[in-house]
């Protein structure tokens, strides 16, 4: 049963307390920008979302993403009125408490991690997306701030959803005219918003957002809406419902002092006694997900030249004959990241991401969010421009989200630098928990992904645009943590670590080294992140040198990994790029950049004085 009017009113002005007391009480926060959208939590969770308040994670129910996420105490306030969690809300921002400073998944209810803005309504389009694949009928509402809507990954979202028609998805928009230091771009002209969100193929109703009748009208008019998504553009002030907050400027982030002001402020709210119990209410199941195995069987020749971007797309389309919640999504590279094959395979697991990487990324959470397993794919240095959309995906601590990149290091060859993934492996090895994967032929490829469906959180793999011959038998494993020890002997006088690419030029070093009677032992760090120490800490006791050599920057790639783990064993030198690249065939720049077997041979005779 829904509230009456007056009721969702009164919740308002309850929540808009609990804002002021918590943030007091927390010395730090964001009461004001709570307040502007007490309304529109208000009627979104006491009206209009169906959801069961004992259930987070269950299915067949509408859920809310906080774009806006410095809006998190009114999030907790919210939840805890439903009775939906038991947390003490003065607990806000404490060490320990799930009721963080920004919503994470510590809370059970938070599904992805926000307060880099711009980035809910990506995940929330995931999400919408997700459940249409299953038969799910919850909706998916995202709360956003005016100010954030100058971030163009809103627009790419956008553009998304009404591409897609997802009309089970319905953003607000709180326009309070304000931002953090100063006013925001159109302040209170809604209608910019308005045209924005209708130019970009939505629906949308612009209503007075602290009108508790207007918003509820706006949400079941979005309810009625198919075939696009709707937008709310909600008029507001900030600090509502406190002379000396509303509409302030100089506000934002800033509490009130516990004491007379917060007595001041809240007395200024009137009565705010109100509770209400919410009943579960969720829609007809959907029907039952079949499950399914990952298991791939590589197919390959020993010495057949295949490029290891192809094996990523032929491993991913036999993946998702056996594996129902896998789904690929591509920025408009899908021919040459191979993910083309999934594509042929099963077309509407197939999410074409267009030319936005970063709701790519977005996306992908959120599909992870309702049980997929995505693999989004493009050339690993598009992939740099969602970095931040990869960091936060961690925060959200997704069950599945594989990313790869293709096209890894100078060995694409002619199209010059601009193509070129030169820091990726350091900017994935630099978030927390995130696998790293880098395969060397086919049959590591194929397994490769094998082990990515199966592993939980972000895994990148990197793959390279070159063919490579098949150095592996289809039988071989690889698993997380470990390497391959190509080469090997009792007498080797120094290590060379490798990977993709240049485990090849590697192989050809031990080659021309071992004519001259020199003995290497060669490895392949197939997995990058986790690293195989121990491996790597036995070569560097029982040889004199390591030499690490990478299609990657000296900064932050394989050979600082492998200098972390050997320090006090072993000298390591560490061969790589560290001059900017330009146009040139692969041969060539692999020669330029000091990273090809002549490259390698020479910096072990130079290791060992030779
Ligand atoms: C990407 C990003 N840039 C900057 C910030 C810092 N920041 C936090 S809130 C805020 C202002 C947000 O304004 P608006 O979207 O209008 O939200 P309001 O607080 O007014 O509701 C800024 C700049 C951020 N969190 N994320």
């Amino acid at each position: 049963m829904s509230a009456d009017l007056a009721t969702l009113a009164r919740m308002a002005q309850k929540l808009r307390r609990h804002s002021l007391e918590t943030t007091a009480e927390a010395g730090s926060g964001h009461p004001t920008s709570c307040m502007s959208c007490a309304e529109i939590v208000s009627v979104l969770f006491f009206d209009e979302m169906r959801f069961d308040p004992k259930d987070p994670s269950g299915r067949d129910q509408d859920v809310f993403v906080l774009s806006k996420g410095h809006a998190a105490p009114i999030l907790w306030a919210a939840l805890k009125e439903a009775g939906a969690i038991d947390d003490d809300l003065m607990s806000l921002r404490r060490l320990g408490s799930p009721l963080e400073g920004h919503p994470t998944p510590t809370c059970p209810w938070v599904r992805v991690a926000t307060g880099s803005l711009g980035q809910g309504v990506s995940a929330a389009a995931g999400m919408a997306l997700g459940r249409r694949l299953d038969g799910s009928r919850g909706r998916v509402y995202a709360l956003l701030g005016d100010g954030e809507a100058a971030e163009g990954a809103v627009w790419e979202a956008a553009q998304f959803a009404s591409f897609n028609r997802l009309d089970n998805l319905c953003a607000v928009l709180d326009a309070n005219r304000l931002g953090q230091s100063g006013p925001t771009m159109y302040q209170h002209d809604t209608a910019v918003y308005a045209d924005r969100f209708r130019a970009f193929g939505w629906d949308v109703a612009v209503v007075d957002g602290h009108d508790v009748a207007a918003l509820r009208a706006a949400f079941a008019k979005a309810r009625a809406t198919s075939g696009r998504p709707f937008a709310v553009v909600a008029r507001t002030l900030k600090g509502k419902g406190v002379s000396f907050l509303e509409n302030k400027e100089g506000w934002h982030g800033k509490t009130v002092k516990k004491g007379e002001e917060l007595a001041k402020a809240v007395g200024e709210l009137g009565d705010t006694g109100v509770t209400l119990s919410l009943e579960a209410r969720r829609y007809e199941p959907a029907p039952a997900r079949p499950g399914g195995e990952p298991v791939l069987d590589p197919d390959y020749r020993l010495g057949q030249e295949v490029a290891t971007r192809e094996a990523y797309g032929t491993a991913l389309a036999k993946l998702a004959r056996v594996c129902p919640d896998v789904v690929a999504l591509d920025g408009d590279t899908k021919n040459s990241t191979f993910s083309e094959r999934l594509k042929e395979a099963a077309p509407e697991r197939f999410v074409e991401g267009y030319i936005a990487e970063q709701n790519m990324i977005g996306v992908a959470l959120g599909l992870s969010t309702e049980g997929k397993i995505p693999f989004a794919s493009t050339f690993a240095c598009f992939l740099t421009r969602a970095y931040d959309f990869i960091r936060m995906a961690s925060y959200s601590r997704p069950s599945h989200l594989v990313l790869c990149g293709s096209h890894a290091g100078v060995s694409i060859g002619e199209d010059g630098p601009s193509q070129m993934a030169l820091e990726d492996l350091a900017m994935m090895r630099a978030i927390a928990g995130a696998t790293v994967l880098y395969p060397s032929d086919a049959v590591s490829g194929e397994r490769l992904v094998e082990q990515a469906a199966r592993t939980a959180g972000i895994v990148y793999i990197r793959t390279s645009r070159p063919k490579t011959k098949v150095l592996y038998a289809n039988e071989e494993y690889f698993p997380l943590g470990q390497s391959k020890t190509l080469r090997a002997s009792a007498g080797d006088r120094a290590t060379i670590v490798a990977a993709g690419v240049t485990v090849h030029e590697a192989l050809a070093a031990h080659e021309a080294l071992a004519k001259q009677g020199l003995a290497v032992r060669v490895i392949d760090l197939y997995s990058v992140k986790p690293i195989d120490a121990e491996t790597l800490r036995k070569a560097a006791s029982d040889t004199k040198a390591i030499v690490t050599v990478e299609d990657h920057s000296v900064c932050g790639g394989i050979g600082e990994a492998v200098a972390a783990v050997v320090a006090g064993f072993a000298p390591v030198t560490t061969l790589g790029i560290r001059e900017m690249p330009r146009s040139g065939t692969p041969r060539e720049l692999l020669a330029a950049h000091g990273i090809d077997a002549a490259a390698i041979a020479a910096a072990v005779r130079r290791a060992l004085g030779r």
